[in-house]
């Protein structure tokens, strides 16, 4: 047996070639993407074995209907091998690692954590680190038992989770007096709803004295709603137009002990109308802006919306809407991706009772939930 390849542009072309160089009987062994060092010869790689005399070219009478059919047989069934074989590659690229899939418990895990839409790069991460971390410092993981202990495991994934984000459940920048909070975001997402029971659960009810601020002024009735608001609450409320009126009002109300901005929703196609303000609130050391985010928003616009509130410069983020999903991965992937603390949960409509401050256990235990690496060993 004579082994031989054939490079040519396509695998059918290099079939031909070899076909028309050692006869219809020789025989089809791989067939390849050719190899970078070969890739100048043909992107494509064919090896055939025949015997050592190779038969001479066929003659046109011989290269009949039967080898033509032949040879689309072939062509089919390299098809077929190919397409397995793009399969198989695509897999291997987006599942995770050998070790991961060699073990149920990894697995599962990395699958719970994407489900609940924790990007899957991230959640790749913490199931390996977490592996190692369960694993401890005597039992390496690979090559190690196929079985995690589950409880371990289960603990260190919401360790490892838990240590890439921050919480700061907290209003105004660091002791400066009066505390300025503003609450930045797209239409929609609770802004107004998320002030105001803010200024009820750390205003109203610690008895501090609260100033509201309006800039909400494009949209009809937008300002009324917290005006209606500061009404019932009995505390002091404006309308302002512009940034320098903001600053005035600010200068104006040194004595409160705590002021909120509310700000217009801005959307992808309203971030020009943003700039002005935007400037205004990250150029001011003194304004702690909050970057309100619904967890209804699919997670790619999610990213996309806090990507495009980058230049207000938000010190934290605020989720709302909790009760409205049961994904909670997106909360985790902007805290993580953007390093910024996250402040306080909006978990419902009702005013002042929905609102809950955020910390990294309830992020892993919303994240991690109905998940248990014990329960899934034992079924
Ligand atoms: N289910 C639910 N609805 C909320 C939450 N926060 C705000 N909302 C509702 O979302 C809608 C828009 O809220 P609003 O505060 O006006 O949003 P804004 O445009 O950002 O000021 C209102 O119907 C709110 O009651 C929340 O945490 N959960
Ligand atoms: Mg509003």
């Amino acid at each position: 047996m004579k082994i031989k390849s054939y490079f040519a542009r396509t695998v059918e072309d290099a079939m031909a070639l070899a076909r028309q160089e050692l006869g219809p009987d020789a025989m089809l062994v791989n067939s390849r993407k050719a190899a970078p060092e070969a890739r100048s010869l043909g992107e494509y790689e064919v090896v055939f074995a025949a015997d050592p005399a190779p038969l001479p070219a066929p003659r046109p009478a011989e290269a009949g209907p039967a080898s033509g059919e032949r040879l689309s047989k072939e062509v089919a069934e390299l098809k077929r091998e190919l397409e397995g074989m793009r399969r198989a590659l695509t897999r291997s690229a987006f599942a995770p690692s050998q070790w991961m899939s060699s073990s149920p418990d990894l697995s599962e895990a990395y699958a719970a954590l994407t489900a609940n839409e924790v990007a899957p790069d991230l959640a790749r991460e913490i199931v390996q680190s977490a592996a190692v971390r369960a694993a401890g410092p005597r039992r390496p993981v690979s090559g190690g038992p196929a079985r995690q202990d589950g409880e371990a495991l289960q603990r260190a994934l919401a360790e490892e989770l838990e240590s890439r984000i921050t919480a700061e459940p907290l209003l105004g920048r660091g002791e400066t007096r009066p505390r300025i909070v503003a609450l930045a975001g797209p239409p929609g997402c609770g802004k107004t709803t998320t002030l105001v029971k803010l200024a009820v659960n750390y205003g109203l009810a610690a008895r501090r004295p609260v100033l509201l601020l309006s800039m909400d002024t494009y949209r009809v009735a937008a300002a009324e709603q917290l005006r209606s608001y500061a009404a019932i609450l009995g505390v002091g409320f404006h309308v302002i137009e512009t940034t320098g009126a903001l600053a005035q009002a600010i200068e104006e109300n040194r004595g409160k002990d705590l002021i909120f901005i509310d700000t217009p929703g801005f959307g992808f196609g309203d971030m020009d109308h943003a700039a002005p303000l935007a400037r205004f609130l990250a150029a001011r050391g003194d304004i702690d802006t909050q970057l309100v985010l619904s967890c209804s928003m699919k997670s790619a616009d999610l990213t996309r919306m806090v990507d495009s509130f980058a230049s207000f410069q938000p010190q934290r983020l605020l989720f709302t809407k909790l009760d409205e999903t049961g994904s909670f991965g997106p909360i985790l992937n902007e805290a993580a991706r953007t390093g910024k603390p996250l402040s306080f949960f909006g978990a419902g409509q009702r005013i002042p009772e929905d609102l809950e401050t955020a910390s990294r256990r309830r992020v892993s235990e919303l994240v991690l939930a109905g998940h248990s690496v014990r329960a899934l060993s034992a079924a």
